[in-house]
């Protein structure tokens, strides 16, 4: 069916969108990422990064004439037999997610060749003593290693690539992609070390053993492993109950061992543990969380899940609001003391910038859908004037910026992620509709790059 013609606030992200490509057109057309106040552009894994992963959300933003400028240079540049390393992890998440869903919107049988070439080149990732993958790998010469200071690997990363791997045997029959992570899922899943469903955030590529036990966080390098246990169940049909089990045992853990509430306004936060001893820390990334239990609940988890995904909704905001620029630090800390002069959210020099990252306009995404409570829109409309006014870059593109909390000297780091047009964006779009049939939660599930991919068994 024709999707509804966009509103005045989807009007806005197109034109946001359509500035982040000016940008990315002019200057880094082809290339990893936008340097938008240097004009130029900076090489990751020399991919056309920021374009796969911006191609589906064109799609979904109606942009017909920059999706096919686009899909021509898939077409005609995309060349995977090159001799570069790719990490494991973030190529998935970007590249094969981004291919496989706009294969699935657009129909278009170029992505799903791309992504299967793809696919293959990664898989000598998984040729490890304890079949827990590499970090990384060249999809050229098909040499995999971890890397050089380490032969640990990132328990977030081998645990969040099972979305895109699984709908690949699905849609080529080729069963070894499925296999590959599901072992993984497997061997996790038995494993001791873990604290009541926490996982630690390292783990040993020949051993098969966790690493640096006993530090325990929602943040970096362990998040979207809770957030694949459950998109997995959903996306398998709700049929591999283990996942399930893991992932309520999981949130039963954090209940536990990681939420406080703050002085003075008593905000809901989940902080981080290391060795016993409690820390106020929470990364902007922990705001994935909101969304993926208000996700589970939408799927039949209990309803105390939403209470929880509420509170720690109305935190994420705050975390933004608070800020003198209404944009969110990288890292918080939460004032857990009564003391007259002091904030909720603190943050340290070091943590003050801000990457344009989507948590917390994916979670108020999610939160709309399940609650349809107007404010979790009007909150991620207060954000998005906030990127415009002090991330956006006059000749094109948006940057990434050092001080969330100078309004005057925000400072642009001069970078585009390219998760701001293929997460942040989309999301924004996603959350102004009232559309429930657009990208509905009952027929598909994104990935932890926001892209979307189908339930296998929708009920
Ligand atoms: C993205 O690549 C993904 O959302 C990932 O899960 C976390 N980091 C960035 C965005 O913050």
């Amino acid at each position: 069916k024709e999707p509804a013609p966009p509103n005045e606030r989807q009007k806005g992200v197109i034109e946001a969108f359509l500035h982040a490509w000016k940008g990315y057109q002019k200057f880094a057309w082809g290339h990893d990422e936008l340097k938008p106040v240097s004009k130029t552009f900076s090489e990751w894994f020399g991919l056309g990064l920021t374009l796969i992963d911006a191609l589906d959300t064109m799609w979904i933003l109606g942009l017909k004439q920059e999706f096919k400028q686009a899909r021509k240079w898939v077409s005609e540049n995309l060349d995977f037999q090159k001799n570069v390393d790719v990490n494991l992890f973030e190529s998935t998440i970007r590249i094969l997610g981004g291919l496989l869903s706009t294969y699935h919107l657009s129909g278009d049988s170029l992505f799903l060749t791309k992504a299967e070439d793809f696919g293959k080149r990664l898989m000598p990732a998984f040729t490890t003593p304890s079949k827990i993958p590499y970090s990384d790998v060249n999809i050229g010469t098909g040499f995999a290693h971890s890397p050089q200071w380490t032969s640990d690997s990132t328990v977030a990363e081998v645990t969040s690539i099972q979305l895109e791997f699984r709908e690949l045997s699905r849609l080529t029959g080729i069963k070894k992609f499925q296999e590959a992570v599901e072992e993984v899922t497997k061997h996790i899943h038995s494993l001791s070390g873990k604290k009541d469903g926490l996982v630690p955030m390292f783990i040993n590529t020949n051993s098969g053993l966790f690493t640096h036990p006993g530090v325990f966080t929602l943040g970096a390098r362990a998040d979207s492993y809770y957030e694949y246990l459950l998109k997995q169940w959903i996306q398998g049909g709700k049929k591999e109950t283990q996942l399930l089990e893991d992932y309520v045992k999981a949130i039963e853990g954090i209940k536990a061992h990681l939420l406080r509430q703050s002085q003075p306004r008593k905000l809901t936060f989940v902080g981080e543990l290391a060795h016993g001893r409690f820390s106020a820390k929470m990364d902007h990334l922990v705001c994935f969380l909101p969304g993926t239990l208000a996700l589970g609940v939408h799927h039949g988890l209990p309803a105390d899940h939403m209470d929880l995904a509420r509170a720690l909704m109305e935190t994420c905001y705050q975390m933004n609001q608070q800020m003198e620029t209404g944009l969110s630090p990288e890292i918080a800390h939460f004032n857990m003391y009564p003391r007259a002069d002091h904030k909720d959210v603190e943050v340290k020099p070091a943590d003050r910038h801000n990457l344009l990252r989507p948590e917390t306009v994916e979670s108020l995404f999610y939160l709309y859908r399940v609650t349809r409570d107007r404010k979790y829109q009007d909150w991620g409309w207060e954000i998005l004037q906030s990127f415009n006014k002090y991330t956006r870059v006059p000749s094109g593109g948006y940057s990434s910026i050092n001080n969330v909390q100078n309004s005057h000297k925000p400072e642009p780091r001069d970078k585009m992620e390219s998760f701001f047009v293929g997460e942040t964006l989309k999301y924004l779009y996603l959350l102004f509709s009232d559309d429930l049939e657009l990208l509905s939660l009952d027929s598909c599930v994104f990935n932890t790059e926001a892209h979307p991919l189908p339930i296998w068994a929708p009920a």
